[in-house]
């Protein structure tokens, strides 16, 4: 995430913590460096200025140059004016009086595709599974043909309650039927996708508005293209003006955004960002914690993000148990084949690895080494045409066996061959690992035969 930006901000970090000394100079300098980079990064000047200026003011009054470890500190305050320049605090999604038949009512409102139909679906599996609401899905899109059959589709697919919007009728009485409709559906938030623009008009905008008097939002959230830079803010701004919004949602933060919308739209608008969009699926929704992201802009991981995925996808007693075998070298291919479905689950080795202290430069490093979904495909199919008998007990793997594996999956034998000798190595440095004890700090199912 932001990884040019991260990575020079990290540089210059890197050099300050590398004097022993440091001077105002030094400190000067590395200010210097850190604006650049932000400014490079498209973040708003005004944005820039304060930060720097408040960055300065704390490292060059506290007592950082004769600290003991000035560089540290020069780092845990950069850290902290990233986190206030995202916003400080987390913010919570406010759906607080909703009441089965009554719900609180949501508008996702911005650009043409910025991601509004898909962060509706994505919002309302997030209410449904974390927070047990019943969530219902409004299309009120009625000017690009698919638009409301696309929401119906990814609804469908997810099984998401979806008002039928007939898209020959206006978007006010959509919204003014749809309210019979929560009723009986004893929906507890109902998500509205409205129609988006090219640019932010007159005639959006007052039909906006009309809904607002129709059914009052508890929120009306800016969906906003994270890759579009300071432009996301303009139109931020332009959307607050005319409507007051309550909060943010920044999409596509996983492609090569360069950092410039995330870090300058909070101050700019002053409204706080709530959520970050991931990916493309559905499940690619992230709460939006400042902290958390400066943290990840540094390079210090976001363990607790980690951490709160993985106890969605691990199960706990499995984890141990799988641990225990690791520890005794009885880890099995079979057992291998799940960590690799869970670790897709969680997100895919990057995913992971990004959110790991350090690890964001190590995977620098690591990336030719690291198996890339191709390869991780390749193995699943080896172990995906042994049989049970042989994945519980590899041995048993001789000449023909592998020759058939290797057929079967439309590998080679070396690929067979390398599978296997990967897979024992890693097996026995597991257990020497977890005899050692390390494995019990660790995360659980993280780092637990993956023979890379
Ligand atoms: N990579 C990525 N793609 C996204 C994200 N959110 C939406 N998209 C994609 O952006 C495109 C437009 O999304 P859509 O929901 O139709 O936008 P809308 O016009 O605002 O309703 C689609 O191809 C989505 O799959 C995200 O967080 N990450
Ligand atoms: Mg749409």
């Amino acid at each position: 995430m932001f990884d040019n930006l991260s990575d020079k901000i990290l540089g210059t970090l890197k050099k300050v913590r590398g004097q022993g000394r440091i001077s105002e100079k030094n400190i000067e300098d590395a200010i210097k460096e850190i604006r650049l980079s932000l400014l490079e990064a498209d973040v708003n000047f005004k944005v820039v200025k304060s930060f720097i200026d408040s960055v300065k003011a704390k490292a060059l009054g506290a007592d950082v140059i004769d600290s003991v470890s000035p560089g540290q500190q020069f780092t845990k305050i950069v850290q902290d004016e990233l986190t206030q320049v995202l916003g400080g605090e987390a913010v919570a999604l406010d759906f607080k009086n909703s009441q089965p038949g009554q719900p609180s009512v949501i508008f996702l409102v911005g650009l043409q595709g910025t991601g509004k139909t898909t962060t509706a679906a994505k919002l309302a599996l997030y209410l449904r599974q974390k927070h047990g609401k019943k969530p219902g899905l409004l299309p009120v899109d009625i000017y690009r043909p698919a638009a409301i059959e696309q929401l119906k589709t990814l609804a469908k697919q997810n099984n998401l309650p979806v008002f039928p919007s007939d898209p020959s009728r206006k978007p006010q009485e959509l919204l003014e039927s749809a309210k019979k409709w929560a009723k009986e559906e004893m929906i507890e938030v109902l998500l509205v996708d409205t129609a988006g623009r090219l640019q932010i008009d007159e005639e959006l905008m007052s039909e906006l508005k009309d809904l607002k008097q129709i059914w009052t939002p508890s929120e009306i959230l800016l969906v906003a293209d994270a890759m579009l830079g300071q432009q996301a803010v303009n139109v931020a701004e332009g959307f607050n003006k005319s409507l007051g919004l309550s909060g943010l949602i920044l999409t596509k933060v996983d492609g090569d955004a360069r950092g410039g919308a995330a870090l300058s739209i909070r101050q700019a608008t002053g409204v706080p960002i709530k959520f970050l969009g991931v990916g493309e699926k559905v499940g690619n929704l992230e709460v939006f914690h400042p902290d958390r992201l400066a943290s990840r802009i540094l390079d210090m991981g976001d363990v607790v993000t980690l951490v709160e995925r993985a106890q969605e996808v691990i199960d706990e007693k499995d984890a141990k148990a799988t641990a225990k075998k690791m520890a005794r070298n009885e880890f099995t291919v079979e057992d291998f084949l799940k960590q690799i479905q869970m670790m897709k689950k969680l997100g895919g080795f990057e995913s992971i690895m990004g959110m790991m202290p350090g690890m964001g430069q190590m995977m620098k490093g690591l990336k030719n080494m690291a198996p890339p979904e191709k390869e991780i495909k390749k193995i699943e199919a080896i172990i995906h045409s042994m049989t049970l008998k042989e994945r519980h007990n590899h041995k048993l793997l001789n000449g023909s066996r592998r020759k058939r594996i290797a057929m079967g999956s439309g590998t080679e034998v070396s690929d067979v061959n390398k599978f296997i000798r990967q897979f024992e190595e890693s097996r026995k440095m597991m257990s020497k690992l977890m005899k050692m004890g390390m494995g019990k700090g660790g995360f659980p199912g993280m780092g637990r035969g993956f023979p890379f």
